[in-house]
């Protein structure tokens, strides 16, 4: 069996989506997410201009030598756009694998270790009644953990808050990359957002108990005293995970965090290899993979990752945010399912725009997922649908502090 050819695809139903799409001789196809948000089209040429080329008349069978061969030979390893790249032939791969033998890709990495994924959903709120609004709703929808994101008195738009507009003036829901020409800017004050959290969460818990996990993004905005000194104020709250608390460039901040705090901690969203978790890992220092299958380099170094994180007891805490297309969801539910250490996995519904283009197999049910048993990994993609939206630029906001300096957002 031969690949006979490698379409890059880019739509953009409610936001932008770079897919790949390999089909061999025999006519499978295989389905892969390459979605950087704000760069899409930098991954994409990446793969058109270097990797499609060298997929030709491959063995799709090959899916480790593949891998290794598109990170070896390209000499400039690791970073988001390569490691993008990287990952939709990997989950190409595993999805015409799991096609040829007639099993969902779950099957093939050592079937199901649970009967189902248990996810978290995003509430949010300008304000507590809001807020509380929020956390209802997404009970309502079968949702058994909660993070909670909330405005911070004095700052004009914050990180996560889903009712606030975007400056095209649509609502963050589904996405806080804004369509236009220049990112949004907005402004941070941490010593703000460290007096104002802790009311937050104690204004829930007093609300709505104190079983229900709970977690939050600090969105790698704290320094590491500061993420210590809210990890602290958190304890009485008993949070699930804090996640991103520092900036990930500089992973011995959380050996100081650690020192101060029990609270839980989550990272790696930004990660991009293997090497990024060893020391975290190794030390410790984690509790929670927050690695996303696109941005990972695939299904491949996902599992790897996570069969290292086991000797740790440390889980499982997937990315699933909407610029993680429904292909690298799907793919990255099928490894949730197959692991022993699975933790949770973020779920933030995509729009009807989306799901029109994505068809796809998963299920959500009673705040439980699970990638259906197709085979493969259980998405197709609709051509005409998909025509129907082109690709619009689109950018990440960026934050200012009050004086003016550039800040992580
Ligand atoms: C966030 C993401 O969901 C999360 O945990 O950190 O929504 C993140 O902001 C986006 O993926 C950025 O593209
Ligand atoms: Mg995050």
């Amino acid at each position: 069996m031969r690949i006979v050819t490698a379409e890059v695809l880019v739509t953009s139903p409610s936001r932008n989506f770079v897919t790949l799409r390999l089909t061999t001789d025999d006519g499978i196809t295989g389905l892969g997410d390459a979605t950087l948000n704000g760069r899409e089209l930098a991954v994409a040429s990446y793969l058109n201009e270097h990797v499609t080329p060298l997929l030709l008349d491959r063995d799709p069978h090959r899916i480790e030598d593949t891998w290794q061969f598109l990170y070896r030979s390209a000499y400039w390893r690791r970073g988001p756009v390569t490691m993008a790249s990287i990952a939709a032939v990997d989950m190409a791969l595993w999805d015409i694998k799991g096609k040829i033998a007639g099993l969902p890709v779950y099957q093939l990495l050592g079937g199901a270790s649970r009967t189902g994924l248990r996810a978290y959903g995003h509430a949010s709120g300008t304000d507590m009644p809001s807020l509380f609004d929020s956390i209802r709703h997404h009970l309502d929808a079968g949702y058994q953990s909660i993070r909670v994101q909330t405005a911070i008195p004095g700052i004009k738009a914050v990180y996560g808050v889903a009712s606030q507009k975007q400056s095209s003036g649509q609502r963050y829901d589904y996405e806080p990359a804004g369509r236009g020409a220049f990112p949004q800017e907005e402004d941070w004050d941490t010593r703000a957002y460290l007096r104002h959290l802790p009311k937050v969460f104690d204004a829930v818990r007093n609300e709505f108990g104190p079983e229900l996990p709970l977690l939050h993004d600090g969105h790698h905005r704290m320094t590491p005293i500061q993420a210590a000194k809210l990890g602290k104020a958190l304890e009485p709250y008993d949070l699930y995970w804090l996640e991103d608390c520092t900036p990930a460039e500089n992973q011995e901040a959380l050996r100081l965090v650690r020192q101060h705090t029990t609270t839980p901690l989550a990272i790696g969203e930004v990660f991009n290899t293997v090497y990024d978790f060893q020391a975290l890992i190794k030390e410790q220092l984690i509790d929670y993979v927050r690695a996303a299958s696109t941005h990972f380099g695939g299904i491949s170094p996902l599992k790897k990752i996570m069969d290292y994180a086991a000797q740790y007891q440390i889980k499982s805490g997937f990315h699933g945010p909407t610029d993680i297309s429904p292909v690298g969801f799907a793919a990255q539910l099928h490894v949730g399912l197959a692991i022993h250490n699975y933790g949770i996995q973020e779920f933030m519904p995509q729009s009807q725009a989306t799901n029109t283009v994505f068809e796809q197999n998963m299920s959500f049910v009673d705040g439980y997922l699970h990638p259906g048993d197709a085979p493969g990994i259980g998405v197709e993609y609709n051509d005409d649908a998909a025509k129907a939206h082109p690709y619009q630029r689109a950018y990440l906001p960026f934050n200012r502090l009050a004086d003016g300096t550039v800040h992580d957002w």
